[in-house]
C-alpha cells in the first residue's frame, strides 16, 4: 500500500528519499498517466545492480558478434569481468571465425596510465590480425582511457590502413553515462555507421527476410527462436546480435521487417533502419508460450500471405499441444504464488508473462537502467528531458538512403497495421501489470529487503549481485540473466525449461533449513518430554 511505501522511503535521509520517491510508483490504471524517473543518476553510496556504459557497448551488444576479435582497451579488470559471464552463445561454420572464448585486453599497467597507451593498443591490434585474420575488430574504451586521452579512434584508422581490415573504435568508457544504457546507444551508432549496409548485395537470398534485433542468445535463446521462425519459412538475415556476425550484420539492409526483442538495447539501430531503408520494426516478446505464439501471429499479419498465416497456425498449434502437458505438470507447483521480476532492461517485462503462464504472480517489477518510455510506452518520448548525462552520448542522424531506401508497405497499410499489432511501437511495461503492483527503477539492495520484508515474495528473479542475500533469507532466486548457466528459456521448449527450473527451486529441500530473519521469533514454544509435547 501507499503507506507501506512511505515507511519505507521514510528510512531516507530527506534528499535521498525525494530521489527515490520519483522512481517508484503503484500502478493504478485509474490514473490517466503515471509518471516514472528513469535513466538518471544512481545516488552515490546506494548499492544498485547497475552496470557501466563499456558493459552496455563491449560487454552486451559488442560482444555477441563472433566473427571480430573485440579488444578491451584498459586495465585487465574489465576485460575480464566480460569473459563470457553474460552466456552469449555461438557457433560457428568456420571454426577460425569465430572468438568468442577469448578474451583480448591490453592489459594496461601504471607505465600506460603515465606515459599512455596508444602505442600499447597498435600493437594489441597487430598481433590480433598476426594471429587470428578475423573479418574485423572492435576497440572498447575503459574509464582511464578517457581520463588521459588516448585517441582510440586515431589508433583504429591507422591499424585498418595497415592491414586493411575494419577497426572500429567505441569511446565507451564507463563514465560515458549513468549506467549500460550509454554503451548501447554508443555502440548502435558505429553498427550503423560502419557495418549495417555495408555490402554490395541488394536482394535478401529468400522469402520473408528478417533481422532480428535485441536479441542476445543468452543461453541459447536465439537457437531456439530461430528454430521455429526458419519452420515457419522466414529467412533470417541477422540477429543482432546473438550468434551475429560482422558479416551478416553488413547485409541487414536487405530485410523487408525488423523484429524488436529487447526495445532498451537497440531501439536505436531499430529506428535508424526505418529511416534510412525504409524498414518498419515490430516489438516482439519472445519469451512465454503466449508471447512467442502472439509475436509470430503479429509477423504473419504483417506479411499478409495465406500461405505464411497457415503455417504459422499450424506450428503453433502443434508445439502449443507438444509442451501444454509439461507446462501444466509444472504449473500444479507453481500456482499461486508470486514473484519480484527485477532485470536490467527489457526482461524486467518480458518475463511476467511466463511467470503468470505458470500461475506465478507479479507483484513487484522494474529495470536497473531502462528509459521512461519502456515502462510508459513510446508516446512519452517527445517528453522526456535530456540532462546533461543524456547530452553527453553522440546523437547520430540518419537520412533516407538515395539508393536503397524502400517503403517496405504503404502509408495507409502502415496505418491500418497500426491498429492491430505494435508496428514501430512499444507500450511498456506498466500497461501490462496488475493494479497494486510496484514498480521500480533502479531498486537498490536496501529497497530489496525492505519490500521483500513487507510482500514476502515465493520467487525472487534478479541478478548475480543480489541473489545470494535473498537466498538466505529463504527465498528462492532465480537469475533472469544468466539464467543460473540453464537455459534456454525463451519460446516454445524454452518456456518449457523454465518452468521446470522454477519447480524446482520451489521443490527443493534447501528452504527447510533456511529461516527468514523475520521467522526467527517462534510462533510456539514447548519443551518435548518423553510423554511427547
Ligand atoms: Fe536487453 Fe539483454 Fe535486458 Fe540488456 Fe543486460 Fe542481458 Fe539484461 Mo543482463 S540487452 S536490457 S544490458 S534483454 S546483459 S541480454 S540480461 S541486464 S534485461
Ligand atoms: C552487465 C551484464 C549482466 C550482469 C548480470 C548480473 C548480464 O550488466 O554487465 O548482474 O547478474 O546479464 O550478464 O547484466
Amino acid at each position: 500500500t501507499e503507506k507501506e511505501l512511505q515507511e519505507i522511503l521514510d528510512q531516507y535521509p530527506s534528499k535521498v528519499q525525494k530521489n527515490r520517491t520519483k522512481h517508484i510508483f503503484i500502478k493504478d490504471g485509474a490514473e490517466s498517466a503515471q509518471v516514472i524517473e528513469a535513466n538518471t543518476r544512481t545516488i552515490p553510496g546506494i548499492i544498485t545492480n547497475r552496470g557501466c556504459a563499456y558493459a552496455g557497448c563491449k560487454g552486451v551488444v559488442l560482444g555477441p558478434l563472433k566473427d571480430m576479435v573485440h579488444i578491451t582497451h584498459g586495465p585487465i579488470g574489465c576485460g575480464y569481468y566480460t569473459w563470457g559471464t553474460r552466456r552469449n552463445k555461438a557457433q560457428s561454420d568456420d571454426p577460425t571465425q569465430n572468438f568468442l572464448n577469448y578474451c583480448v585486453s591490453t592489459d594496461m599497467q601504471e607505465s600506460d596510465i603515465v606515459f599512455g597507451g596508444e602505442k600499447k593498443l597498435a600493437k594489441v591490434i597487430d598481433e590480433v590480425i598476426d594471429i587470428f585474420h578475423p573479418k574485423a575488430i572492435t576497440v572498447s574504451a575503459t574509464c582511464p582511457v578517457g581520463l588521459i586521452g588516448d585517441d582510440i579512434s586515431a589508433v583504429a584508422r591507422s591499424a585498418e590502413s595497415r592491414h586493411g581490415v575494419p577497426v572500429l573504435a567505441f569511446s565507451c568508457e564507463g563514465y560515458k553515462g549513468v549506467s549500460q544504457s550509454a554503451g548501447h546507444h554508443i555502440a548502435n551508432n558505429i553498427l550503423m555507421e560502419r557495418v549495417i549496409g555495408a555490402s554490395e548485395t541488394e536482394k535478401a537470398a529468400g522469402k520473408y527476410p528478417i533481422n532480428i534485433l535485441g536479441e542476445y542468445n543468452i543461453g541459447g535463446d536465439s537457437w531456439e527462436v530461430e528454430r521455429v521462425l526458419k519452420e515457419i519459412g522466414y529467412t533470417i538475415v541477422s540477429v543482432m546480435t546473438g550468434d551475429g556476425s560482422y558479416e551478416e550484420l553488413k547485409n541487414a539492409h536487405t530485410a523487408e521487417l525488423n523484429l524488436v526483442q529487447c526495445h532498451r538495447s537497440i531501439n536505436y539501430i531499430a529506428e535508424m533502419l526505418e529511416t534510412k531503408y525504409g524498414t518498419p520494426w515490430l516489438k516482439v516478446n519472445f519469451i512465454g508460450v503466449q508471447g512467442m505464439s502472439e509475436s509470430l501471429r503479429n509477423m504473419a499479419l504483417y506479411f499478409d500471405d495465406e500461405a505464411l498465416i497457415a503455417k504459422t497456425e499450424e506450428v503453433i498449434a502443434r508445439e502449443v499441444a507438444r509442451i501444454e502437458p509439461l507446462m501444466e505438470q509444472y504449473k500444479k507447483i507453481c500456482d499461486g504464488k508470486t514473484a519480484f521480476c527485477f532485470v536490467g532492461g527489457s526482461r524486467g517485462h518480458h518475463y511476467q508473462g511466463l511467470f503468470a503462464e505458470i500461475g506465478i504472480e507479479t507483484v513487484l517489477a522494474g529495470y536497473e537502467f531502462a528509459h521512461r518510455d519502456d515502462y510508459e510506452g513510446r508516446q512519452v518520448i517527445p517528453t522526456i528531458k535530456t540532462d546533461a548525462d543524456s547530452k553527453n552520448i553522440p546523437q547520430l542522424t540518419v537520412s533516407a538512403d538515395e539508393q536503397r531506401f524502400r517503403l517496405k508497405v504503404s502509408p495507409e497499410k502502415m496505418e491500418e497495421l497500426k491498429q492491430k499489432i505494435p508496428l514501430s511501437d512499444y507500450a511498456g511495461m506498466a500497461v501490462t501489470m496488475k493494479d497494486g503492483s510496484i514498480i521500480v527503477d533502479d531498486l537498490n539492495h536496501f529497497e530489496t529487503e525492505e519490500f521483500i520484508k513487507i510482500l514476502k515474495p515465493d520467487i525472487f528473479a534478479s541478478g548475480i549481485k543480489d541473489k545470494y542475500v535473498i537466498q538466505k533469507m529463504g527465498i528462492p532466486a532465480k537469475q533472469l540473466h544468466s539464467y543460473d548457466y540453464s537455459g534456454p528459456y525463451a519460446g516454445f521448449n524454452g518456456a518449457v525449461n523454465f518452468a521446470r527450473d522454477v519447480s524446482m527451486g520451489f521443490a527443493s529441500p534447501t528452504w527447510n533449513f533456511i529461516v527468514p530473519p523475520w521467522q526467527d521469533e517462534p510462533l510456539l514454544t514447548g519443551t518435548v518430554t518423553e510423554e511427547g509435547v
